[in-house]
């Protein structure tokens, strides 16, 4: 596309709308339930659902941001929930957000990080309701905000976590019939290594070629155990393992012993915990996450510590809805590398859509919305038929538990 210079007229009017405070007037939370297609088995929760606490921010000059923050397994995985990130964000976050100038992205973030230890996951939430809004007001998609995309579309992997070697290899196959997934990430961990190494084997030789396979241990590993287990999964012909460990000095020792990346996750909990692990060489490959990191800007500088470093990249997902999955998949548009494509099919792991438009898998790829700001539209009737407040009392009671620990 040819550069143009943008028209007298034009950039005055662009400039009186981002010159016009845009207050926020009003900050609402609630929470989605929704199920899983099937049980998703982690090392540490098996989840059937996923509950997506949404923010919207109402602005003065009629603009509404909408950001989201899931967790896996409600307090399982990490130390924030869904009912906790609403409950922070109606009683912290919103008396220092509302009359703040929304379009003032950065110092809103700033002044939040001051007041607000951790909650990572709340503050994405917030910073993707803030570029949401920001994005509509100046007709600019967020990977434009975030200083321009590299690419349209992103390589998205699918996890095989049904728990069953044949289902798991079903469900591959109609992946790749589709040209949804061409690769595959697997869930072990819950068993004996040995029992862990020969499922890897037997899916990666039911798919050969057709399918790259990668692992992920979620910290199931002891040191002991990874060295047998990455041995193992060099034989079977696996690519990548993801967090075998949780210790990072660990992860350091294992990183080059083996013919497979060793890939960081739990272990990077935003920029500062990317600089420590690169300090001591302890991953070839960064999974870099939106929530984990505190945000679409603090994943952009994960992103460029790895660069620094010479670590690769991976955009990773805490089985994100769709309005999370967007939010990440503009940050990880904007990265300069992303060796290891992405995992973003957070929707697709949910059996109802809460989009007017779902999102665009095709190819094995996600594309990156061009409109502005997510660039996505809720279906407000189906979104307000899964509010949780809406179903509260008989219903809840006698619903099924969104997940069950092992
Ligand atoms: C994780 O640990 O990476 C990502 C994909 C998936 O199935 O679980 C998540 C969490
Ligand atoms: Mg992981």
């Amino acid at each position: 596309m040819a550069w143009r210079p943008i028209g007298a007229m034009e950039n005055t009017q662009r400039f009186q709308v981002c010159a016009a405070p845009a207050l926020i007037e009003r900050v609402e939370t609630f929470l989605l339930d929704l199920p899983t297609i099937r049980p998703h088995q982690l090392s540490m929760v098996t989840m059937n659902g996923q509950t997506l606490m949404i923010v919207r921010l109402y602005c003065s000059d009629g603009t509404v941001g909408v950001g989201e923050g899931t967790t896996i397994g409600g307090l399982a995985y990490g130390a924030e929930s869904p009912e906790g990130m609403q409950l922070a964000i109606d009683t912290y976050f919103a008396p220092l957000l509302i009359g703040a100038d929304a379009s003032h992205v950065p110092a809103i973030m700033a002044r939040l990080n001051k007041a607000i230890h951790d909650n990572r996951f709340a503050k994405c939430a917030v910073e993707t309701a803030l570029f949401d809004a920001l994005g509509q007001r100046t007709g600019l998609p967020v990977s434009q905000l975030l200083g321009g995309r590299v690419r349209d579309s992103l390589p998205v992997a699918w996890t095989l976590a049904s728990g069953d070697t044949a289902k798991d290899i079903d469900e591959a196959e109609r992946m790749l019939a589709q040209r949804r997934h061409n690769i595959f990430k697997l869930k072990i961990g819950r068993r004996a290594v040995d029992a862990d190494v020969a499922h890897v084997a037997a899916i990666k030789k039911a798919l050969g070629n057709r399918g790259a396979v990668r692992v992920d241990v979620n910290m199931a590993w002891s040191e002991l155990e990874a060295q047998r287990g990455l041995a193992g999964l060099v034989d079977a012909g696996c690519e990548l393992v993801e967090q075998p460990v949780a210790c990072a000095d660990a992860m350091a020792r294992l990183k080059g012993r083996f013919a497979i990346a060793v890939m960081a996750d739990e272990s990077l909990t935003g920029p500062a915990s990317a600089f420590a692990l690169a300090r001591v060489a302890g991953a070839d490959v960064f999974a870099v996450k939106t929530e984990q990191s505190g945000g679409l800007r603090a994943a952009q500088q994960v992103a460029a510590i790895a660069d620094a470093a010479g670590i690769e990249l991976y955009g990773g997902t805490m089985l994100e809805g769709a309005i999370g999955t967007i939010a990440s998949a503009h940050a990880f548009a904007s990265f300069r590398d992303l060796q290891w494509g992405t995992e973003l099919f957070g929707p697709l792991l949910l059996t109802e859509e809460i989009l007017a438009q779902p999102l665009q898998y095709t190819d094995f790829q996600l594309a990156v919305p061009t409109g502005p700001g997510l660039g996505i539209a809720l279906d407000e009737d189906r979104v307000q038929f899964f509010r949780r407040d809406r179903k509260q009392g008989a219903v809840v009671a006698a619903a099924q538990p969104v997940a069950t620990f092992n």
